[in-house]
């Protein structure tokens, strides 16, 4: 299977990021892809290419414009403002707060266009999500091309993010813009499934209203985990694309067995919508020793998972989001892209 991943990606390098209340070392850092290249070379998984520019337009089809020119202008606003190094946001327009008129200065532009205050957000940060997207749509064009899957590499993660903010490490939604790109190329439906351990808000909500894509995503109960405001059982989509999202909540603490049983639960979900492509968002933080997550899968669970999504017979495309053990990321993540080629 061939990798997709440009070294630009690596320009968003954040120190610190505001989690369980208070300023810490980020964890979504550069040495996360590092990681996972030197064990796809150390494997020769197959080759790791360097990703096109796909330009403005197909990060257009998914996201607005006035949040791209927000991520475009930040750093020159941020520096106007006489300030330098990470941003975070500190107020956001919730319940009956004005979305408009948008505010003028960097700190009410900062809440107006994200949800959490845990992203750091900085000089580099919007041109390696630019790269990272990228890597994401090239790996579209090869399976668009006929191979019967690709790995995008991608960080900075995409899954949380939505049409018009930001949070949870994410910019722009690497799944959703190559699946909005597949439907472009041609594929008629498309489902994505989102297997990192926390749920997919930014994904759920882009395609939330429609029918040609289907999204599942297999996480940590909301009630109990981050992201909190989405992902429970009882959203199903609306209008068109009533009946076209399904969430599978599981417990803290859930092993293979309970985990395996909402795999099958969505797979089964999957055949009955027979899509023309397959996007997995792979996050790779339900591993057991992961330091901020709490499921309990283990090394050789990835490999299980990789063989199981290869049943489905479907042109996919791997699109990585989460993951945080960076000791073991590049097993984890090679074991599932192996174990679905063996399967
Ligand atoms: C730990 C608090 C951590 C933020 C969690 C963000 C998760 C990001 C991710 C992505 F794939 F996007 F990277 N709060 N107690 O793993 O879902
Ligand atoms: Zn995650």
């Amino acid at each position: 299977m061939k990798t997709v991943f440009s070294p630009g990606q690596l320009a968003h390098d954040p120190k610190h990021e505001i989690s369980d209340g208070e300023l810490r070392p980020a964890v979504e850092i550069p040495a996360r892809a590092e990681m996972v290249r030197a064990r796809i070379l150390e494997t020769e998984l197959g080759e790791v290419l360097t990703p096109e520019d796909f330009g403005r337009g197909p990060l257009a089809r998914v996201h607005d414009g006035d949040y791209l020119d927000f991520l475009d202008s930040f750093w020159t606003r941020w520096t106007n403002a006489g300030r330098g190094g990470e941003a975070f946001p500190f107020v956001w327009p919730v319940r009956g707060l004005s979305l408009e008129p948008k505010p003028d200065h960097i700190d009410g532009l900062l809440g107006r266009y994200s949800f959490d205050a845990g992203t750091p957000l900085g000089q580099y940060s919007f041109a390696a999500a630019r790269a990272s997207a990228n890597s994401a749509l090239t790996a579209a064009r090869l399976v668009a091309g006929g191979e019967r899957s690709a790995f995008a590499l991608c960080r900075p993660p995409g899954h949380h993010a939505a049409a018009g903010y930001y949070g949870g490490y994410c910019f722009l939604n690497n799944a959703a813009i190559a699946g909005q790109w597949l439907r472009d190329a041609g594929a008629e439906r498309v489902a994505i499934l989102d297997v990192d351990y926390h749920h997919g808000n930014g994904t759920q909500s882009i395609f939330y209203e429609r029918s040609d894509v289907l999204f599942l995503s297999i996480h940590a109960d909301p009630r109990e985990e981050y992201p909190y405001f989405l992902g429970h059982a009882g959203e199903t989509g609306a209008a068109a694309g009533e009946g076209y999202n399904a969430n599978y909540p599981l417990a803290l603490g859930a092993d293979w067995e309970t985990w395996s049983n909402a795999l099958a639960a969505a797979m089964a979900r999957i055949r009955d919508f027979a899509p023309d492509t397959l996007v997995i968002s792979l996050g790779l933080d339900a591993y057991e020793k992961d330091p901020i997550s709490r499921f309990r899968l283990a090394s050789e669970d990835f490999t299980r998972m990789g063989a199981a999504l290869a049943g489905l017979g479907l042109p996919t495309v791997f699109v990585m989001e989460g993951g945080y053990a960076v000791e073991a990321l590049g097993v984890n993540c090679v074991n599932t892209l192996a174990g679905f080629e063996g399967g």
